[in-house]
């Protein structure tokens, strides 16, 4: 098939899926069209059947804001033409899937087939709001197939968006690479740490790990002031990695507390696998949460999980099988938890047997990228 894909190229989860998907498609012999405003940040290596066209915004006096959605729809007319695209599978619905519409009207009888991937905020936060609520509805309804990472997902698409239920939302969970995301036989120790990034001397100590983009419904102050407890009963250090609107008050909040000693920012990674192998626990006190794929991540490495009981986060964190789950914003019972686990080495070793044994069973690429390859068919028609 040839795929064209379109997706955020910054650090979200929906790119970082987006990507995955055409990577894996493209090992798989597809061709895989990348139509981004920039190279996704997880594309590194373009291998056989990777393509990238840039999407580009033209300024003019004129404009107060930059059309990125007509610019898109451009070029998606373009690709699908010269490249003779079967489907478009675009991710996230806005403006990704209005895009998608558009060029599909242009291009008639033509046009591929159009597959929106829905991946959270566009639903359940800035897909409600009013601006955007009318469009961002009718372009889910008119996509050829529409899928969601969770049945939380879906249920809110109808509930909250008013999205007819005639019309299927398929819930394909999101996945992760089992192979690289992987636990680490051997610990490294992670005396390099203190020299590399000015946090004192770590050994004999717990690894506490939060990755994600800093933003409000991450709740950072949740997980400093949960560390914070934690910290006064187990020794133990945190490190954070990502950045975001959220960093700087994190960073405030960690010295108001005293605890800068004990915490580290790592700013923005691209490899952050060893970081997550060294671990001991992954936190992840998040208000909104489609699925948690940063909970995945963790998961997969053999790294505990202790997140809140919310949205799509209890379809991939078993409680009291691979961590622990707690109310949005009880950071008093995330720290009990995060205790308990850390106290208790057997308790800990079972939660990330648990933990890595349900991402290989439940959540690894070869499983989930069968399920997109048997949509993809299905809109086209093609049999088997
Ligand atoms: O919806 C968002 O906030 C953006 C999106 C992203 O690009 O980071 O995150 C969502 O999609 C991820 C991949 O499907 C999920 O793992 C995240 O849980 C989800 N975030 C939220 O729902 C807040």
């Amino acid at each position: 098939m040839r795929i064209g894909i379109t997706c955020y190229s910054t650090f979200g989860g929906s790119g970082v899926i987006a990507t995955e998907i055409g990577i894996a498609l493209a090992k798989r012999g597809h061709q895989v069209h990348f139509i981004c405003s920039d190279v996704p940040r997880r594309l590194v290596d373009f291998g056989e059947n990777i393509f990238f066209h840039e999407v580009e915004v033209r300024e003019y006096p004129l404009f107060e804001f930059q059309p990125y959605a007509l610019s898109l729809a451009s070029k998606m007319v373009e690709v699908s033409t010269y490249e003779k695209l079967d489907l478009l599978h675009v991710h996230y619905a806005i403006p990704h899937a209005t895009s998608a519409y558009l060029a599909k009207q242009i291009l008639g009888p033509l046009a591929p087939k159009i597959i929106t991937t829905l991946h959270g905020t566009d639903i359940t936060l800035v897909g409600q709001d009013r601006s955007y609520l009318p469009i961002t509805r009718f372009s889910i309804a008119e996509s050829d197939a529409v899928t969601a990472p969770s049945t939380f997902l879906k249920r809110a698409t109808y509930d909250k968006l008013n999205v007819p239920s005639s019309k299927p939302i398929n819930v394909i969970p999101n996945f992760i690479d089992t192979e690289i995301f992987t636990p680490n036989v051997q610990k490294l120790s992670l005396g390099f740490i203190p020299n590399l990034r000015g946090c004192p001397k770590v050994t004999g100590t717990k690894i506490l790990i939060h990755v994600s983009n800093f933003r409000p419904v991450k709740r950072i102050a949740d997980l400093i002031r949960a560390f914070a407890i934690i910290q006064s009963e187990v020794k133990s250090h945190l490190i954070l990695i990502g950045d975001g609107p959220e960093r700087s008050m994190a960073e405030n909040l960690v010295r108001e507390l005293k605890i800068e000693d004990y915490v580290c920012f790592l700013g923005k990674q691209d490899s952050f696998v060893p970081w997550l192998q060294q671990s001991d626990l992954f936190l992840l006190p998040s208000e909104l949460e489609s699925f948690g794929l940063a909970a995945l991540e963790a998961m997969s490495c053999g790294v505990p999980v202790v997140a809140t009981n919310t949205q799509g986060i209890p379809e991939v964190v078993i409680d009291g099988e691979c961590g622990y789950l707690s109310e949005v914003g009880d950071y008093k019972t995330l720290a009990d938890n995060s205790i308990k686990i850390l106290k208790s080495n057997e308790l800990q070793e079972q939660f990330a047997k648990n933990a890595r044994k349900r991402a290989v069973d439940n959540f690894s690429v070869d499983k989930i990228i069968e399920q997109y390859v048997a949509l993809y068919k299905k809109t086209l028609g093609i049999e088997g």
